[in-house]
């Protein structure tokens, strides 16, 4: 029996993706996808983090999630453009989801287009969206253990962010240990520590960031 289908979504996903990234190319927009398990902190950094960013480089948000409105109406006061996507289910975004997002976004108007995907560490790894830089959130609280168990939601992150830092010892975790073997699964990755419930700890992460977008987006203006 010849087994096609999923290769055939795969590829589909990939062709999309890539037209999103031209799309969003064209309009001098960088895209990043934060990707983690469920409770991470994915919404809780952007709470912390989005009016920072919104003053150097515009913002807009996609949310994933598979039921509810919850995550963008935590960010409703933040002022960004943002558009909901409920999966209905699905375990991830996917390409064409945030294709029909982009229909939704005046492109002209924004240049960090932040897109937080359906907490899961299995499936969103294989799903490109268009973006330029995948985040993943990793909460202490998940334990020390998981980057070579879900290793390729590690080695497809271009960064780390480990979260929840301020749980340390009560979750029994060393976190020298953990960055060390998540530097083993993907050498060439960026490692934040962070606890996203705490603005000072997002300064390094948030210049980080600031810059990498200015240095994509020179030339571009
Ligand atoms: N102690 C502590 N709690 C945190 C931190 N970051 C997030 N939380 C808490 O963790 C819980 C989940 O955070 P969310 O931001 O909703 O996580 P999420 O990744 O957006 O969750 P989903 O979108 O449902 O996958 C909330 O109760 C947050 O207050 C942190 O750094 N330290
Ligand atoms: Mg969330």
């Amino acid at each position: 029996m010849e087994i096609k289908v999923l290769k055939n979504v795969m590829i589909k996903n990939s062709a999309i993706g890539n037209d999103n990234r031209e799309r969003l190319l064209k309009h001098g927009v960088f895209a990043i996808n934060i990707t983690s398990s469920p409770g991470a902190g994915k919404t809780t950094l952007l709470e912390n983090s989005l009016a920072e960013l919104n003053k150097v480089h515009p913002c807009a948000v996609i949310e994933g999630d598979l039921y509810t409105s919850r995550d963008a109406i935590r960010l409703k006061d933040k002022c960004v453009p943002l558009v909901q996507i409920n999966t209905e289910g699905g375990c991830h975004l996917d390409a064409r989801m945030v294709s029909s997002a982009l229909d939704n976004l005046d492109l002209e108007k924004i240049k960090l287009l932040i897109i937080e995907n359906v907490g899961n560490l299995v499936c969103p790894s294989s799903f490109d969206l268009g973006e330029n830089l995948r985040v993943l959130v990793y909460s202490i609280t998940e334990g020390a253990d998981k980057p070579m168990k879900y290793a390729n939601m590690f080695k497809s992150a271009h960064v780390v962010l480990i979260n929840k830092v301020d749980l340390a010892i009560a979750c029994n975790v060393d976190i020298d240990s953990l960055e060390a073997e998540v530097k083993e699964v993907n050498q060439s990755c960026k490692v934040f520590r962070i606890a996203a419930n705490r603005p000072e700890s997002l300064i390094e992460w948030n210049e980080w960031l600031l810059d990498y977008v200015k240095k994509f987006r020179k030339g571009r203006d």
